[in-house]
């Protein structure tokens, strides 16, 4: 047998580890201090976890190695299948906090006492896309919120649009199955800019209203933290009456909304694919909580009557101009979980979880969903004791006599499993605090059938384009013109353009000419004409209600050496003032020496920070660092980029030869604010708030 080779030779040098000679000898590698010893999953110490046992040191690997099999065998079973739709989410901890007792409309127990915090945990997602696709896909945003309640867990499973494609549950598989990747070919991933997907909504009027939303910047979120969600569907509240009001729930993010541009999302898939996730962790991590209150829209049966649309209809929404929402109370996502898998993958939400005071209606979409949702769960977590896990486990007392099947973690101890039974053991029901059913008096035919209520498939997506401000218009216009491009086949263009024309003849206009059609389609036939009285609704609007602040947004400080070190110092105390933050960016991440010699420590290299990554730019670099600067052309991108995503840019002199290079100093506007000193700073602070200069656009892109 040749010479034992050393068992630390294909080893990491670890410099908290140490080596230490074993009886026979041999090295072994160990840990300092306390380290537990790595055993196998039933208990077994570990003695070598670096090679697999063998007949000899070349020869081949034996079937005894347990410990090799069991490491492998568990590897190859950790993934489980990724959610149908929503696959791609993030998540996090937090409470919501009930300002007054809501016992007038419910007797749901979150709502009773003032000032009580219920435990809350939120997932965010994109739908289409799978589980490793980007975040800045265009698309929906998922915002499920699981709130544990002293009677059960109740999930409001929305999104950050209030109204949905389809308006009954049978179609949804035809709906995702559209957007997603066609099967033929397994692409597009993550877009609905593909022939399937058009194709369906344009044999589909009833989505026209959330193709408005979807090709509105709602769909490119800058953060999870700037995004408003929806419960969508109406529900009731139930009071301890049995009284019934109905409900519409919306959560008002406190930071205001905010989105960015179509080719900055682009940019950003590239840069940094996990754009949100990082922007949600590192808020969260530094101590910057978002916050949403819950407002409430509450009306009755009378209300709901006055309207000629239908409330069960998820297509539709109640303007809030029309019923102005209650705010009833607040949630805040204060803590990232620990496990990733644990929490955000394996939580379970599901639209029938609602606690004793909170009802469905009859809306066709909510009914179907409340099967679909426990059903997935089955298929994605592998067993009905899902709830066993702690994420989705409730938080209050729950009894039953539900037991055994597939990873059974709660067993029930006794004799007695079962009930009614003689021995007065185990839990009862109770028609006190029980979940009662509003006794709402149904009667009919059998039949599959759409309520005529539903029809009109044009009015409220009207309304939305023209409650959007002109510059979100232009938005929706070059969004459908992209989304269509990428169609293939030509009468799917043709058509989508022809529901359009019910919408408004200026957008159906700008796109039929965006995709150079020789001539206009016929309008869609509509089974209801389009409303052309229905007011604007400004409430619609992201632009129309910005937060006018920074407060939450990321400045990004291209640095050199020789930078001021007083006005960089300036800018960093008011943007911290005003509850901002700021990443500097230098040409090496080593950082930069500023002009009084100390180290301005950096984030990023100018070519792994691109401006696409920041709410807006300050441009700082010293006059001798200029030659190089301007031959880089990541330096000059982040110009370019910059003024062209309608950003504002702060500058000192010595930055203009860049923003020349970059094709924009002749181009210099009110966004573009010239930094002499550290007394420009306060003036450039304010006007960040408007977070864009939107009516820089016309000059940077065509109509
Ligand atoms: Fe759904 C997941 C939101 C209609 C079937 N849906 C899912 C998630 C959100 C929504 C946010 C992700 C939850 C999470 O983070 O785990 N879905 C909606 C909204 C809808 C909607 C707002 C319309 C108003 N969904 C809808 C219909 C069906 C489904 C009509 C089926 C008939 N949805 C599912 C599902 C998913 C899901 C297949 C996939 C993973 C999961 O449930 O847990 O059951």
């Amino acid at each position: 047998m040749s010479k034992s080779p050393s068992r630390v030779s294909n080893r990491a040098v670890i410099h908290d580890q140490k080596l230490v000679r074993g009886e026979g000898g041999e090295l072994h590698q160990i840990a300092e201090g306390n380290a537990p010893v790595l055993t196998t999953a039933q208990g077994g110490p570990i003695f070598d976890d670096q090679n697999s046992l063998k007949i000899g040191a070349r020869g081949p690997t034996v079937l005894e190695d347990f410990h090799f099999r069991e490491k492998i065998f568990h590897f190859d079973h950790e993934r489980i299948p990724e959610r149908v739709v929503h696959a791609r989410g993030y998540g996090a901890h937090g409470y919501f906090e009930t300002y007054e007792s809501l016992a007038k409309y419910t007797r749901a127990d979150i709502f009773q006492r003032a000032g009580e915090k219920t435990p809350a945990f939120v997932r965010f997602s994109t739908v289409a896309g799978n589980k490793g696709s980007a975040d800045l896909a265009r698309d929906v945003r998922g915002f499920a919120v699981k709130l544990y309640t002293q009677e059960g867990n109740w999930d409001i499973v929305g999104n950050n649009i209030p109204v949905f494609f389809i308006q009954d549950a049978i179609k949804f598989p035809d709906l995702v199955h559209s957007v997603k990747e066609e099967p033929d070919r397994g692409f597009p991933q993550a877009q609905s800019a593909h022939d399937n997907f058009w194709d369906f909504i344009s044999l589909t009027p009833e989505s026209m209203h959330m193709i408005m939303w979807v090709m509105s910047d709602r769909a490119i979120p800058r953060s999870l933290r700037f995004m408003e969600g929806f419960g969508v569907h109406t529900f009731r509240m139930l009071n301890a009456k049995d009284e019934s009001t109905f409900v519409k729930f919306h959560w008002k993010p406190k930071l205001g909304l905010q989105s960015v541009a179509w080719n900055e999302a682009v940019k950003i898939n590239g840069a940094d694919p996990d754009f949100h996730r990082r922007d949600l962790w590192d808020s969260i991590k530094a101590g910057a909580f978002p916050e949403w209150e819950l407002q409430l829209q509450l009306f009755d049966q009378d209300f709901a009557d006055s309207f000629d649309f239908d409330v069960l209809d998820p297509t539709k929404l109640i303007p809030e101009e029309v019923l102005a929402p209650v705010p009833v109370g607040r949630l805040v996502l204060d803590r990232m979980p620990d496990n990733f898998f644990a929490e955000t993958e394996q939580v379970a939400f599901m639209t029938q979880n609602v606690p004793p005071g909170i009802d469905f209606s009859n809306d066709p979409l909510l009914q179907g969903r409340n099967f679909s949702y426990l059903d997935t769960q089955i298929k994605r977590l592998g067993s009905t004791n899902f709830t066993h896990i702690p994420i989705n486990a409730p938080k209050c007392p729950f009894h039953n006599f539900q037991q055994d099947g597939h990873m059974a973690m709660r067993n029930p101890v006794g004799r007695v499993n079962y009930q009614p039974n003689s021995f007065g053991e185990g839990p009862r029901e109770s028609p006190q605090r029980g979940f009662r059913s509003f006794p709402e008096a149904e009667q009919g035919p059998k039949q599959r059938i759409r309520a005529e209520s539903f029809a009109d498939h044009y009015s409220q997506a009207r309304q939305f384009y023209i409650s959007q401000t002109p510059p979100e218009q232009g938005h929706i216009a070059a969004a459908l013109t992209f989304e269509l491009s990428k169609v293939q086949t030509p009468v799917i263009r043709e058509r989508m353009v022809s529901h359009l024309l019910n919408i408004d003849k200026g957008l159906a206009g700008k796109v039929g000419d965006g995709l150079g059609l020789k001539a206009m389609p016929k309008p869609a036939d509509a089974a209801i004409a389009t409303r052309r009285d229905l007011a604007a609704a400004p409430s619609l609007s992201i632009l129309a209600n910005g937060p006018n602040r920074f407060e939450g947004r990321k400045l990004g400080i291209l640095v050199t050496d020789g930078t001021d070190a007083a006005l960089l110092k300036a800018l960093t105390g008011a943007l911290a003032k005003a509850g901002a933050v700021f990443e500097i960016i230098a040409p090496k991440v080593g950082g930069a020496k500023a002009s009084d010699g100390s180290l301005i420590e950096a984030q990023q290299m100018i070519g792994g920070g691109p401006s696409v990554l920041y709410d807006a730019v300050a441009l700082l670099p010293s006059k001798a660092a200029m030659a190089d600067l301007v031959k880089e052309s990541t330096a000059r991108d982040f110009v370019a980029d910059a003024f062209a995503h309608c950003k504002f840019i702060g500058y000192v002199e010595a930055a203009l030869p860049l923003l020349e290079k970059a094709g924009v100093a002749d181009s210099l506007d009110d966004g573009c604010v010239a930094l002499s000193s550290a007394k420009d700073v306060a003036g450039f602070l304010s006007t960040l708030g408007a977070l864009r200069l939107w009516a820089r656009e016309p000059k940077v892109k065509m109509a």
